[in-house]
């Protein structure tokens, strides 16, 4: 009995340390694509003596830094690794050398890597050199942290997530100010985790999208599909700087305002296109924003279920009430909004109750 007991706190802590290796990981989120996100742990006689994570693509992998952090006390230790170490000169060196040069005597592995130049080779590698691998804790943590890397590596395309934000009383919310997208807010977050956002040339003309002003502060690529618009297209909540944030992508040439936006002309405007397109320029993921919901976007999400283009969607309800003189006056602007106070939730099997006061 106490052998099992022994066993079953071995396996609660492999999980502890893999759960702390996806923790790292995730502090890079939306920082690393192509490459996905990886965190590394280093415990050596019960103690964590080395972390890290993947920061950037072209920088050194999680297990770089982790080993670096453990210096010589990583011989005869245990490396766990979110995703299966690599096997390839990529930018960066393999890193089953780097653990197998370290002199590390088991390796704890969350998921195998999608990526077929790794797919498995990265452990063999590891067997071969007479390290001990173990495969698959805490795999489902691990799959969803990199949802998105698995997906593009798998299908070629981005991972999209469908984005809408309603009021209480159901209308769909795109004004800054009225619930949705103030800096700092639930939004702002959302999109610093995703490498793109697509937006219609509608919704691009009639927001203010929160782009950051400080240095260095991680943007998504904000992508405007103009369809129909004639030969030239404004896009006030961008300039000159902020030019690069954004691409146009076009059913027909047109000239976009600030110049310094790059643009291009699709010759089938489809949501698989564009999500091969962005895949292409390396982006893993992309927000899609709904909430102009009789624009342009509509036509281009028709199909998503069938071709199984869109993998996720996010509903934010947001606590205000609005009122509108008119049905159509809801588009954009003419309406009013009425936030709540005190607001609480309750959730029963998925149905979310929201109640506040008026
Ligand atoms: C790891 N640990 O932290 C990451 C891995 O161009 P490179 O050299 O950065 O290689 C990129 C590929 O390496 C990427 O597509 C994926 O297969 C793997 N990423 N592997 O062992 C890491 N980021
Ligand atoms: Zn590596």
């Amino acid at each position: 009995a106490a052998g099992v007991r022994c066993q079953a706190q071995a396996g609660d802590m492999d999980a502890h340390y893999m759960r702390r290796c996806v923790e790292l990981a995730w502090t890079a989120a939306g920082h690393t694509s192509p490459n996905p996100m990886v965190g590394c742990v280093i415990v050596s006689e019960g103690q964590v003596v080395g972390e890290g994570f993947h920061p950037k693509a072209g920088q050194p992998h999680a297990e770089v830094f982790a080993l670096r952090d453990a210096g010589h006390l990583a011989e005869n230790a245990t490396a766990y690794v979110s995703l299966e170490p690599c096997n390839h000169y990529g930018r960066t060196p393999p890193c089953t050398e780097a653990l197998i040069k370290a002199k590390v005597k088991e390796v704890v592995v969350g998921m195998t890597d999608p990526n077929p130049i790794v797919a498995s080779k990265g452990i063999e590698k590891l067997r071969n050199a007479g390290i001990d691998v173990r495969v698959g804790v805490e795999e489902a943590l691990c799959l969803r942290l990199n949802e998105a890397y698995i997906h593009r590596m798998l299908t070629g395309k981005a991972f999209a997530t469908l984005r809408t934000t309603l009021s209480m009383n159901g209308t769909v919310i795109n004004q800054i100010g009225s619930g949705a997208d103030q800096p700092g807010g639930y939004y702002s977050q959302l999109a610093k985790e995703y490498d793109g956002v697509i937006i219609s040339s509608d919704m691009a003309k009639a927001t203010t999208l929160p782009i950051s002003r400080e240095a260095g502060a991680k943007q998504p690529l904000y992508i405007i599909i103009a369809q129909g618009e004639g030969s030239k297209v404004h896009i006030p909540f961008l300039n000159e700087e902020s030019a690069s944030n954004a691409i146009v992508l076009a059913d027909s040439p047109v000239a976009v305002e600030p110049s310094g936006v790059s643009v291009s002309v699709l010759d089938q405007m489809n949501l698989e296109s564009i999500l091969r397109l962005l895949a292409d320029r390396g982006l893993c993921s992309v927000l899609v924003d709904f909430r102009d919901a009789g624009g342009v976007l509509v036509p281009l999400l028709s199909k998503f279920q069938e071709d199984k283009l869109v993998q996720k969607v996010v509903v934010e309800l947001s606590p205000v009430w609005v009122v509108s003189p008119g049905p159509s006056d809801l588009a954009f602007g003419g309406s009013q909004s009425f936030p709540l106070k005190n607001v609480e939730h309750k959730e029963v099997n998925g149905t979310l109750l929201l109640e506040g006061y008026l």
